[in-house]
């Protein structure tokens, strides 16, 4: 019988998923914002893949529900030591995205950016593979707005800094840049299981 993790997560417990230092956080779930929580309207909502691509592209928010739909259930982990076990979010893969607009043999790095202006900054190979979504929705329902509705970028390999609320242009680059928390000591990758937290980790 095909199990999920899913299923081995709610029949065995959270045993082994916690990385260190972390602790699970319950059914609560913390916002953290820098930046002042904006409104952003549907309506002039969009998404931009350029930078080194073939085909930059522009989605906006019908368009981007026009590709195939994928489903996130797993665990996100947080800098400030929280971990939250058995989340769903549904978006749109990162490797759609990349699909259409054709990274360039060059682009090595990513630069995403919010519609506030917040930055994060990822190796190309962080965000393909089935391992990073723009998602909308979180068990079942609408994103929050706090919690970057209506789009977030979620990258829940990594520290979830990378995942940018707000998310509105994935910049594709050659050579690799520091975003907002990066340029402010945060580690330039941030993997949770080798507690990347910061820069020198
Ligand atoms: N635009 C934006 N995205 C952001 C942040 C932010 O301050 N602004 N904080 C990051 C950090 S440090 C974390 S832990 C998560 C928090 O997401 P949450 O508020 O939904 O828990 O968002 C990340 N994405
Ligand atoms: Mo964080």
């Amino acid at each position: 019988m095909p199990v999920t993790r899913g299923f081995l997560g709610r029949r065995r417990g959270h045993e082994g998923r916690l990385p260190p230092g972390q602790y699970d956080t319950g059914a609560g779930w913390p916002v953290l914002t820098a930046e002042a929580t904006p409104v952003v309207d549907k309506a002039s909502w969009s998404l931009s893949v350029d930078g080194l691509v073939e085909r930059p592209t522009t989605w906006s928010w019908d368009e981007i529900h026009q590709l195939p739909e994928s489903t996130f259930f797993g665990d996100i982990h947080c800098v400030t030591a929280w971990s939250k076990f058995d989340v769903t979010f549904k978006g749109v893969s990162v490797d759609e995205l990349l699909d259409a607009a054709g990274p360039t043999p060059d682009a090595a790095y990513v630069m995403v950016h919010a519609s506030t202006g917040y930055t994060t900054n990822l190796p190309l190979s962080d965000l393909v593979d089935g391992k990073a979504w723009v998602v909308w929705e979180y068990d079942g329902k609408p994103l929050p707005r706090q919690h970057g509705g209506p789009a977030r970028l979620l990258v829940p390999h990594l520290y979830f800094w990378k995942s940018a609320k707000w998310v509105s242009r994935l910049e594709l680059m050659a050579h690799d840049r520091p975003g907002f928390w990066e340029r402010n000591g945060y580690h330039d990758r941030g993997d949770p299981w080798l507690e990347q937290r910061y820069q020198g980790d």
